[in-house]
C-alpha cells in the first residue's frame, strides 16, 4: 500500500499514490522492471486520450497502419546514428523456440527504419506526396536511467509514432509546423501546458536533422519531455535507397519527418490537474463525468423518494449523453464516498438527500474548485454542459499559470543555480551560441539543457554568462525526468 501523499510537496510519492489508489495503473508488481499494466479505469482514461490524438491526426490528413513488432538487424541497423542512439536500448529476438535466428530480431525501439524501407515499395512519384502515416502501438526500450511508471517505461504501450514523406525538404519544414499545431490541438484538449524548445545538436533524435521537443514541469519542479518532432532530412530515404520521381522528371530522395508521443501524456493529465486529494480529470476524458451519492436521511418515505430522484436524475443525464455512475454502496457512508470519487477526479459530485429530493434540485459540487451549489432539476442538464466547460477552462488556466509561474528567465548564473536547484522549475539564461558555453553552463547548474526557445528569439543587449560574447538567444535548464 502507497500512503496518500501530498501532491506538492511530495509529488513523486503522490504519482505513486494516486496510481494505486484511483485504480489506474498497477506499477512495480509484475515481474518485468519497466512495464506496467493498465487497469479498468485506467485503460478508459487511456482510451479516450487515444480517441483525441487519432481525431486530431485523423482531421489532418494523416492514415494509421499497423507495422510488425519485430525489425531485423538489418534493417535497424542501416542507419549510423540512429543505430548508435538505440544501440544500448534494443531488446534482441535471437531464438525461435530452440533454433538461433540467422538474423537478430528487435524489439522495435522506433518504426523509422523499418516504416522506410516499406514507403520505398510503395512511394514512386511526388504526386503520391505528402503521405503521413502513423500507428500507436507498444514499442520497447532498454532504458537504463530509472525507471518509472508510465514516465520511463521499458515497454511503452502508447507509443504515438507519426511518419511523414515530402517531395521538397521546403514542404518537411511545412510538416514540423504543422505536426507542432496538431501536438498543441492534442495538449489544449487535455488542458496541459507545454513548453517549445529546439533541443540542442547533441540531445536531438538520433538520425533527425534536429528535434522540436514539447516540455511540461512537473509539480516536483522538473521538467518531463512530452512530445517531440524531427525532421529527419534525408538521412533514412538515402540509406535505404528510396528514390521518387519529382514533377521536372529527376528522380531524388524524399524528405522525412516523424513525431512521437506516449504514455507520458496520461501521467500529464493525471498529475498536472492534481491537487492534494486525487487527481482531476477534464470531463471530456472523465470515465464518469458525474458521480451521484444518495444521501439516506430521515423516514423510510424520505428515502424512498431519494431512491426515486436519484434513478430519475441517472436516466435523465444518460438520456443526454453524460457519463454518469450512482454510487448506492450501503454500507459506504457518503463521506467515504466523496473522498472516493475525488481521489478518481471525477468532475461533478451530486448530493441527492431528502431536502433536494422535495424540492426538485440537487446538490452540485465541482471536483476542481469544490464549490457547492444547488440546482433545479429540470436545469440540470444545461448547468452541467456550463459546468463542463468551466471546470475545463479553469483546469487549463490553472495549469497554465502555474507552468508560467515555473519559468525563470534571469542573466545571473547564481539565481539559475538556486533555481534549478531548489527545484522551482526551469531557468532561461542567454547564450552566445557556442556548444561549449552551454555544456559548461549544464555542469555549473548540475541541470539538462532543454535548448534553445521555438521560434527563436532574440536576447537584444544580452551577454552570455560564460564567454561574456553577444548573446544570440536564450537557452533553458532544467532538472529533468
Ligand atoms: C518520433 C516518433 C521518436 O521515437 N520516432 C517515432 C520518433 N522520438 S522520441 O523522442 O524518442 O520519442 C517520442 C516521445 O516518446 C516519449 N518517450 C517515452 N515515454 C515513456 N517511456 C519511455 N521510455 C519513453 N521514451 C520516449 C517521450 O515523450 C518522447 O518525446
Ligand atoms: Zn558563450
Amino acid at each position: 500500500m502507497v500512503s496518500r501523499e501530498r501532491w506538492s510537496s511530495n509529488f513523486p510519492r503522490w504519482f505513486d499514490w494516486i496510481l494505486e489508489e484511483a485504480e489506474i495503473y498497477d506499477y512495480g508488481r509484475y515481474p518485468v522492471k519497466g512495464m506496467g499494466i493498465w487497469r479498468p479505469y485506467g485503460f478508459q482514461i487511456r482510451r479516450r486520450i487515444i480517441d483525441i490524438i487519432r481525431e486530431v491526426l485523423d482531421g489532418r490528413g494523416h492514415e494509421e497502419v499497423l507495422f510488425p513488432l519485430l525489425i531485423p538487424e538489418t534493417l535497424l541497423q542501416v542507419e549510423k546514428e540512429h543505430i548508435k542512439g538505440f544501440e544500448d536500448e534494443v531488446y534482441w529476438v535471437t531464438h525461435g523456440g530452440l533454433e538461433p535466428l540467422d538474423v537478430k530480431l528487435a524489439l522495435r525501439p522506433t518504426s523509422e527504419t523499418s516504416i522506410t524501407f516499406m514507403e520505398s515499395y510503395w512511394i514512386k512519384s511526388y504526386r503520391q506526396l505528402p503521405k503521413k502515416y502513423y500507428q500507436i502501438v507498444s514499442i520497447f526500450r532498454y532504458e537504463t536511467k530509472a525507471t518509472r511508471p508510465m514516465i520511463r517505461l521499458r515497454e511503452v504501450t502508447t507509443f504515438k509514432e507519426a511518419h511523414t514523406v515530402h517531395d521538397t525538404f521546403e514542404d518537411s519544414e511545412r510538416q514540423v509546423l504543422e505536426a507542432i499545431e496538431a501536438y498543441k490541438e492534442i495538449y489544449d484538449r487535455l488542458a496541459i501546458p507545454y513548453l517549445v524548445s529546439k533541443r540542442p545538436e547533441w540531445d536531438k533524435f538520433p538520425g533527425a536533422l534536429y528535434t522540436i521537443a514539447f516540455d511540461i514541469v512537473m509539480p516536483d519542479g522538473r521538467a518531463l519531455q512530452i512530445g517531440t518532432v524531427h525532421n529527419l532530412g534525408q538521412n533514412f530515404t538515402k540509406v535505404f535507397d528510396f528514390k521518387i520521381q519529382l514533377s521536372d522528371e529527376s528522380h531524388d530522395y524524399p524528405w522525412q519527418t516523424s513525431y512521437g508521443i506516449s504514455d507520458r501524456i496520461v501521467a500529464t493529465v493525471i498529475s498536472i490537474h492534481g491537487d492534494d486529494r486525487g487527481t482531476i480529470l477534464p470531463p471530456n476524458i472523465a470515465p464518469i463525468q458525474v458521480v451521484i451519492v444518495p444521501i439516506p436521511a430521515g423516514s423510510e418515505e424520505d428515502r424512498r423518494l431519494v431512491d426515486k430522484t436519484v434513478k430519475e436524475v441517472e436516466k435523465l443525464l444518460a438520456g443526454h449523453s453524460i457519463r454518469v455512475k450512482v454510487d448506492d454502496r450501503e454500507e459506504v457512508r457518503p463521506g467515504a464516498k466523496f473522498y472516493y470519487w475525488e481521489a478518481r477526479g471525477v468532475p461533478v459530485r451530486i448530493e441527492i438527500g431528502p431536502r433536494e429530493a422535495k424540492n426538485g434540485t440537487v446538490t452540485i459540487v465541482r471536483r476542481d474548485t469544490l464549490e457547492k451549489m444547488e440546482t433545479p432539476v429540470s436545469t440540470l442538464v444545461d448547468e452541467l454542459d456550463r459546468l463542463f466547460n468551466s471546470i475545463y477552462e479553469t483546469l487549463k488556466e490553472r495549469a497554465w499559470n502555474y507552468m508560467k509561474s515555473k519559468i525563470k528567465r534571469t542573466t545571473s548564473l547564481d539565481e539559475a543555480k538556486s533555481w534549478v536547484s531548489e527545484r522551482r522549475g526551469i531557468v532561461e539564461l542567454p547564450w552566445c551560441g557556442m556548444d561549449d558555453c552551454a555544456a559548461q553552463m549544464e555542469d555549473m547548474l548540475e541541470a539538462k539543457t532543454l535548448g534553445t526557445p521555438w521560434p527563436r528569439e532574440d536576447a537584444p543587449g544580452m551577454k552570455c554568462p560564460i564567454c561574456g560574447r553577444d548573446a544570440v538567444t536564450w537557452i533553458r535548464y532544467s532538472k529533468t525526468y
